[in-house]
């Protein structure tokens, strides 16, 4: 695509363009800050813009359109973003943090994957177990394909506290706690090895969701693909989270078996839908694929069928029922088994057009958004008319029983968006967005109901599309998945990048783009292109700024973030030591700038070593790095944090350990010798 040259504009015309907005800027924005008289400034900046940035905005060929997007995401030093996105790190297993409009990543969270900058996965023993608890068996995994964060929620709203991202490659869910960023527990899925529809909580986060993806024999059994349709099955597990100890509990956790159709998305019920689950499907055709042995390949297989089924499930019943003794054991695991999900109304199917991706709760509850990738519309139901529909009881059912309600019965409305519709998001304007992967653009759409109100087009129409570059997957709105999303900002999640930035080689990264949704009708501007060179993200959670209050430092020296809690083995200033009980050396040193103390750790070789160190530092961002050669150690000890690290002394030698953060100007000398004597 070429791009409008801005030699078809003066610089006269950009220069009074920009004064005019910045001005508009300088007044709206601004006029909170103290002691600044907003008409001085405007005369400060017309004079700056007089000089040098007519002529900037020439040499650079910046068109007005470039300017007002400068001028909306540009964020001075010290300025603080308004916005804070989580976005999953796909294959990195890692979560990113991304400031919003400026689009500065803040912070990687490490997860799933060892990550050195953090200490994560590098002897710290609190890291190291929690890693392990994430491997299945004597299967280490290093490795994860987080697809959905989720932020905690209280009534409905984003709260800022607990966010939880699913692995899909291994069917396992982690929590982060947001009051220091830090992962605190990962949970393998008993029954399954993959998942994807997940993570999703309910309005406030009692129950966390994790939908299956390609059926399997539960419990991870053997079975040929010949009995498929007997021994295969999908699932979705429902998680119960303890906001108190910050922590889901598999004991009051279950799942429920469900047909061997490969469920996708989920998304729970909120207000008016609020104990109920919502899970597409697609491959309701239970293709097996084969393509080597001249059946047709799993795209065709499991496109033949034009609809799937939307999973539609009385959370609230189905908690009843597990809690009254109402499942079977698979690996240990609650599980509710089909024919009781049948026979206590736990399960109905909806017909959902056609290679479904996705199904979105509307912020009222009252209306579920699907997507079929090969149908250009969206299909809008009612769960008002779901619920006429069940209570009416005439259906089908499908051949495992399952009840299908009338297409008509429960459909709202159709919108047609245009090709490949993927998945949808909200704003506050009576507006939803869905992200069309083929085209590839955003297309907005109007929608009915009271969401009518708020804007001045006709009901479920498609009111504008703007093209992204390019691929695009998921979208998210500002505060999109709550029962009040902001509007404002809308990010889409593009898998190629192909011309948009420098080229660095055949691997590209993806490219984020910012989305200006405030203004009504057929009017959205592209802000920003940021590339994001890691494992692809999936979907991202878009949270109010102000919402999140994390600590500056531990609340107190000798801290464990693992318990978030005082550690037996913090060290305070003066008490360091070595103890050595036979071949068992314990060592309790401290950080502080510029040292560590002690200073010589000498030990024989054949050692049994235990070393805890605290750093001591009461000042924002002072933080301590420790590493040792040789024997991967590296761990990042934060102000006020206690780490633990242990080793086979195997290897004699002379190894100085170092700070690896440059924490002051006498840094380099922040370190010491480990002595290893043969
Ligand atoms: Cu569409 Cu995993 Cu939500 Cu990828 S998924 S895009
Ligand atoms: Cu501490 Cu460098």
């Amino acid at each position: 695509m070429e791009r409008v040259k801005s030699m078809k504009f003066r610089v006269w015309f950009i220069a009074a363009l920009i004064i005019a907005l910045v001005a508009v800027a300088l007044v709206s924005c601004r006029d909170d800050d103290e002691g600044q008289d907003s008409a001085e400034d405007s005369q400060a900046v017309a004079e700056a813009l007089s000089g040098d940035a007519a002529s900037i905005a020439a040499a650079r060929n910046l068109t007005p359109d470039d300017i007002t997007a400068a001028l909306k995401t540009y964020t001075p030093s010290g300025v603080y973003d308004e916005y804070v996105m989580f976005a999953s790190g796909g294959h990195s297993g890692q979560v990113f943090v991304i400031g919003m409009p400026s689009m500065r990543i803040l912070k990687t969270i490490a997860v799933f994957t060892p990550e050195p900058w953090q200490g994560y996965g590098y002897g710290e023993i609190g890291t190291m177990e929690l890693l392990a608890s994430g491997n299945r068996g004597d299967h280490e995994l290093t490795w994860a394909d987080t697809h959905h964060p989720a932020l905690s929620e209280t009534a409905g709203d984003y709260d800022g506290e607990w966010l939880f991202i699913n692995d899909k490659a291994n069917a396992r869910i982690a929590v982060i706690d947001l009051r220091d960023f830090e992962t605190k527990q990962i949970v393998n899925n008993p029954i399954v090895l993959n998942d994807h529809g997940s993570t999703m909580v309910t309005p406030d986060s009692e129950w966390v969701i994790e939908g299956g993806q390609y059926a399997a024999p539960l419990g991870w059994e053997y079975s040929s693909l010949e009995n498929y349709a007997e021994d295969y099955r999908g699932m979705v597990t429902i998680w119960k989270f303890d906001r108190e100890s910050g922590r889901i509990k598999p004991e009051d956790s279950f799942a429920m078996e469900l047909p061997p159709y490969w469920q996708d998305l989920c998304d729970a019920g909120k207000l008016v839908s609020e104990g109920w689950i919502f899970c597409n499907s697609f491959n309701s055709e239970m293709a097996t694929g084969g393509v080597e042995s001249g059946n047709p390949p799993f795209e065709a297989g499991a496109s033949q069928n034009d609809m799937d089924f939307m999973h539609i499930i009385n959370l609230d019943k189905a908690v009843e029922v597990a809690a009254g003794g109402g499942t079977i054991d698979v690996n240990g695991f609650p599980v509710i088994p089909l024919d009781t999900s049948i026979e206590e109304g736990l399960l109905y199917f909806a017909p959902e057009p056609k290679s479904p991706h996705g199904v979105d709760v509307a912020p009222g509850g009252e209306y579920l958004v699907v997507s079929g990738k090969l149908d250009p519309h969206v299909t809008v139901y009612s769960f008002e008319k779901i619920q006429k529909a069940i209570d009416a009881g005439n259906w089908e059912t499908d051949d495992y029983g399952v009840p299908i309600l009338d297409f008509d019965d429960v459909m709202e409305a159709q919108v047609e968006v245009g090709l490949g519709p993927l998945h949808s998001q909200f704003d506050n304007q009576g507006y939803a967005y869905t992200s069309l992967f083929l085209e590839p653009a955003v297309a907005r759409w109007s929608m009915g109901g009271d969401y009518d109100e708020l804007n001045d087009d006709p009901p479920w129409t498609l009111t504008s599309k703007i093209n992204v570059h390019y691929n695009v997957g998921h979208i998210a709105t500002a505060e999109g998945d709550t029962v009040s999303p902001d509007g404002k900002y809308l990010v889409s999640l593009n898998k190629w990048a192909i011309d948009r930035f420098l080229n660095v080689g055949p691997l590209l990264p993806q490219n984020f783009q910012l989305i200006d949704i405030g203004q009504p009708g057929d009017n959205l501007q592209l802000l920003y292109d940021m590339p994001f060179p890691d494992g692809e993200p999936h979907y991202a959670q878009i949270i109010k700024a102000d919402k999140l209050n994390p600590w500056e430092i531990y609340p107190e020296i000798g801290w464990n973030p693992h318990t978030q809690s005082p550690d037996p083995n913090g060290t305070q200033l003066g008490e360091e030591r070595i103890v050595r009980d036979g071949n068992e050396v314990e060592i309790f040193m401290t950080a502080v700038r510029s040292h560590f103390t002690p200073e010589h750790v000498e030990i024989q070789q054949g050692d049994h070593v235990v070393w805890h160190i605290t750093n001591v530092e009461t000042t924002y961002d002072a933080t301590h790095g420790f590493s040792i050669p040789l024997y991967n150690i590296n761990l990042s000890l934060e102000p006020g944090e206690t780490g633990t690290f242990e080793f086979e002394a195997d290897e004699d030698g002379v190894f100085s350990y170092y700070c690896t953060e440059f924490c002051s100007a006498l840094h380099l000398e922040m370190t010491g010798y480990l002595l290893v004597e043969p």
